[in-house]
C-alpha cells in the first residue's frame, strides 16, 4: 500500500480520491455543522449505519457544501491578497467571496487611497502603490476569535496593517523600517497584546551602505507592535533569517521558522546545511530587557539583541532560542491545545513537533523536539482539526496528508506510521486553514486548501491562471477527506483565517462617533474661502448633493467634506470627480473629506458612482472652476 516516490516521500493510496464514498448519504448541510461543533459527536454520526439504512439505494451523494440562494454561510474566511495588496472575504461552505477589503493597494470601489485621510496613512507607512499580503490573522480573547481585528503583512515593503471587523476596512499601517519584507504575521496568544511582524530577507544593520557584499553580517528582526494603539513597541535581532510565524496559546512562546540559517545569498547556498532553525522568542523575558534598558536603539527602535553570538539571556532566562529543524523548514503552526509548535520541514519529508514546556526546562532546546514524522514530499503547513490530527499540506506531491499527532509524539523519529489518509490536491498546495484551527477551538469541518497552480481545472484565461482553492469537508474521520469544490481565485492568496459567523459583529451604518471627521448634517452645510483654499463642507443624499454647484478659481486648493446622510443601510454614494483623479465613497452616516488642486479651467460635472437608485444617474452636481485672470 505505501511507497516511496522519487522525492522521498510516502505516497499512500486512499479509497477517497475524488469520487466520495458511495455510501454516505446526503444529510443536510446544518445539521452536518452541528453534528460536528458538538464534540465527538460526528465520529459516531458519519459512517454509522442507522443513519444510511434504507438510504443505500439512493445515488452517491457528497457533504452538502452549498448554500442555496438567499442563505447565509456559516464561516467567514479571510484570505490575503498577495500581491494584488488587498484581503479577500469569502463564506464557507459556499466560496462565495463577498468582499475586497484594500490594504496595501488603493481601490476606487472603496475610495481606499482617495480621501484625505487614507491617502494620508498610506503615505506615511512609505507612499507605496502595492503590498504583498501573506497572513491574515483575527484577533483572540482567551485564544478565540472576538471579532476585533484582523492582521496582514506586507511581504514587499516591510509592513504590518489593522483591518477593523467593525467596519471591515483597514484602520492602521505600521512601516517596521528595521525590515526588509515582513512575512510571518500573527498576535501573540491567549489575548492579542501584542502582533508580530516577522522579518524574511536578512540585510545590513543598520541597512545604510555598509556590509554590502558581506551576507554573514546580514540579520533579520521579529518586531513585536502594540495592537491597541499600533504602535511599533521593539525588535529582536537575530542571526538568521525568519520566515512563518505563530505564537503560543500562554503568552511567553512566540515560533518563527528560518530557512536561511546559512545567510546564503542563492539557492545552493540558502540550502547548503542540513538543518535550520525554528526560532522560539521568549516574549516576557524580551520585554524585561526592554524594560531594563537591555537594547540598542535602531531606526527608532529598541532592538533586543537575541542573536546566537550574544549573551541572549535576560536574569538568567534565555530570550531567543534556536532548535534545528531539517531542512529550509516553511510553516509553523501551534496545537489547539497549546502543547506542540509543529513545523513543515519543505525539503525534508518531515514535520517535527517541538513540545513547547518543555522550552523551560531543557539546556539543549533539541531536546524539546519530541517527535518527526514523514508526511511525504515538500510539507508546507499544518492545520487542526480538534480531533487530534494534523493535516498537511504537500507541495511536491500535490497531495494533502491527514495524520495522528500523539501517534506521532510515540512513534519513531521518522516513521510515516502516524499517517492516516493522503488526498491529492489540483495543484501544488501552500497553505491549508481549517476551520478556527489557528485558535483553541477548531470546529473540524472545514479545510481550505489553497493551491498554487490551477493547470486544467478552468476554462483557459491566457498565460495567467487563477489559483485553486479546494474545499474539503474533514468533519468525518471514517469517510476520509472530502473534496467538495473548486474555486478559482485571483492571484494570490497565501494563507487564510476561517471565522465562525457568529464570532463578529459588523456594523451595517457607521456610527459618526468612530469617525475623526465632524457629521455634516443638511443645515451645516458652507463654502469657506480663503487665500486660495475653498472648503466645501456638504452632504449626499438620494438623490442630491449639497451644493448644486461649487465655483472655485483656477489653481485653487479644494477641500470637501461630506456626509452621507442616509440612515438606510446599503444606500451609498460616492463623490466622483472627472479629471481630477477623485472618487470617495460614503457609506451611511459616513463623513470623509477629500483636497484637490483645481488647475484647469472648465466645467466638471460631480457625480455618484455608487448606483443609489433610479434616478441614480441625476444625482449630479457641477465643479465650476473659473479661469484665474
Ligand atoms: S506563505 Cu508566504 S510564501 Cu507558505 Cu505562509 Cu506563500
Ligand atoms: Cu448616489 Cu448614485
Ligand atoms: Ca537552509
Amino acid at each position: 500500500m505505501n511507497e516511496t516516490d522519487s522525492a522521498g516521500g510516502q505516497t499512500v493510496e486512499t479509497d477517497y480520491g475524488e469520487d466520495r464514498n458511495p455510501l454516505f448519504a446526503r444529510i443536510p448541510r446544518r445539521d452536518f455543522v452541528k453534528a460536528g461543533a458538538a464534540a465527538g459527536a460526528l465520529t459516531s454520526v458519519a459512517g454509522c449505519t442507522g443513519l444510511l439504512d434504507g438510504e443505500a439505494d439512493r445515488p452517491a451523494a457528497a457533504v452538502d457544501a452549498e448554500v442555496p440562494p438567499g442563505e447565509l454561510d456559516d464561516y467567514y474566511a479571510f484570505l490575503s491578497g498577495g500581491h494584488s495588496g488587498d484581503v479577500r472575504v469569502y463564506g464557507i461552505p459556499s466560496m462565495r467571496q463577498i468582499m475586497r477589503i484594500p490594504v496595501f493597494n488603493i481601490e476606487g470601489a472603496r475610495g481606499y487611497g482617495f480621501d484625505d485621510e487614507t491617502r494620508a496613512m498610506l503615505e506615511e507607512a512609505g507612499g507605496y502603490t502595492w503590498g504583498d499580503t501573506h497572513h491574515p490573522r483575527p484577533s483572540q480573547t482567551d485564544n478565540v476569535y472576538d471579532g476585533r481585528w484582523l492582521f496582514i503583512n506586507d511581504k514587499a515593503n516591510g509592513r504590518m496593517a489593522r483591518i477593523s471587523l467593525k467596519y471591515f476596512e483597514t484602520d492602521a499601517i505600521v512601516d517596521l523600517p528595521n525590515h526588509q519584507g515582513t512575512h510571518g504575521a500573527c498576535a501573540l496568544m491567549p489575548d492579542t497584546r501584542l502582533v508580530f511582524g516577522v522579518g524574511e530577507l536578512a540585510v545590513p544593520f543598520p541597512n545604510d551602505g555598509r556590509d554590502l557584499d558581506n551576507p554573514d553580517a546580514y540579520r533579520s528582526t521579529l518586531s513585536a507592535i502594540e495592537a491597541e494603539s499600533f504602535d511599533h513597541q521593539w525588535d529582536v535581532l537575530v542571526d538568521t533569517n525568519l520566515d512563518n510565524g505563530d505564537s503560543g496559546k500562554e503568552g511567553k512562546w512566540f515560533f518563527a521558522t528560518s530557512y536561511n540559517s546559512e545567510l546564503g545569498v542563492n539557492e545552493q547556498e540558502m540550502t547548503a546545511d542540513d538543518t535550520d532553525y525554528c526560532v522560539a522568542f521568549n516574549v516576557p523575558a524580551i520585554e524585561a530587557a526592554v524594560e531594563a534598558g537591555e537594547y540598542e536603539e535602531m531606526n527608532g527602535v529598541p532592538v533586543v539583541d537575541g542573536t546566537k553570538e550574544s549573551a541572549n539571556t535576560h536574569d538568567g532566562e534565555p530570550l531567543v532560542r534556536y532548535i534545528d529543524i531539517p531542512t529550509n523548514p516553511h510553516g509553523v503552526s501551534v496545537t489547539p491545545d497549546g502543547q506542540y509548535a509543529i513545523v513543515s520541514g519543505k525539503l525534508d519529508p518531515t514535520c517535527s513537533i517541538i513540545e513547547i514546556d518543555a522550552l523551560d526546562e531543557v539546556d539543549d532546546p533539541n531536546d524539546a523536539v519530541v517527535g518527526r514524522v514523514n508526511v511525504g514530499g515538500g510539507p508546507l503547513h499544518t492545520a487542526y482539526d480538534g480531533r487530534g490530527h494534523a493535516y498537511t499540506t504537500l507541495f511536491v506531491d500535490s497531495q494533502v496528508v491527514k495524520w495522528d499527532i500523539e501517534a506521532a509524539v510515540e512513534a519513531e523519529m521518522g516513521s510515516d506510521d502516524p499517517v492516516i489518509e493522503k488526498h491529492d490536491c489540483h495543484y501544488s498546495p501552500g497553505h491549508l486553514i481549517a476551520s478556527e484551527s489557528y485558535t483553541s477551538e477548531p470546529q473540524g469541518d472545514w479545510l481550505l486548501v489553497l493551491n498554487k497552480l490551477s493547470k486544467d481545472r478552468f476554462l483557459p484565461v491566457g498565460p495567467v491562471f487563477p489559483e485553486n482553492d479546494q474545499l474539503f469537508y474533514i468533519g468525518d474521520d471514517d469517510a476520509g477527506m472530502q473534496l467538495v469544490k473548486d474555486t478559482p481565485t485571483y492571484p494570490e492568496p497565501h494563507d487564510a483565517s476561517i471565522v465562525r459567523a457568529d464570532r463578529l459583529d459588523p456594523a451595517t451604518v457607521y456610527d459618526p462617533d468612530d469617525l475623526e471627521l465632524d457629521y455634516v448634517g443638511s443645515a451645516d452645510t458652507e463654502i469657506d474661502r480663503e487665500d486660495g483654499r475653498v472648503h466645501v463642507k456638504m452632504y449626499n443624499q438620494r438623490n442630491h448633493f449639497g451644493f448644486e454647484e461649487i465655483t472655485v478659481q483656477e489653481g485653487d486648493e479644494v477641500t470637501i467634506t461630506s456626509t452621507n446622510i442616509e440612515t438606510e443601510e446599503d444606500i451609498l454614494h460616492s463623490i466622483a470627480i472627472p479629471e481630477h483623479d477623485v472618487n470617495i465613497k460614503l457609506a451611511p452616516q459616513e463623513t470623509r473629506e477629500v483636497t484637490f488642486t483645481a488647475d484647469e479651467p472648465g466645467v466638471y460635472w460631480i457625480y455618484c458612482a455608487y448606483f443609489c437608485s433610479a434616478l441614480h444617474l441625476e444625482m449630479r452636481s457641477r465643479l465650476l472652476v473659473q479661469p484665474a485672470d
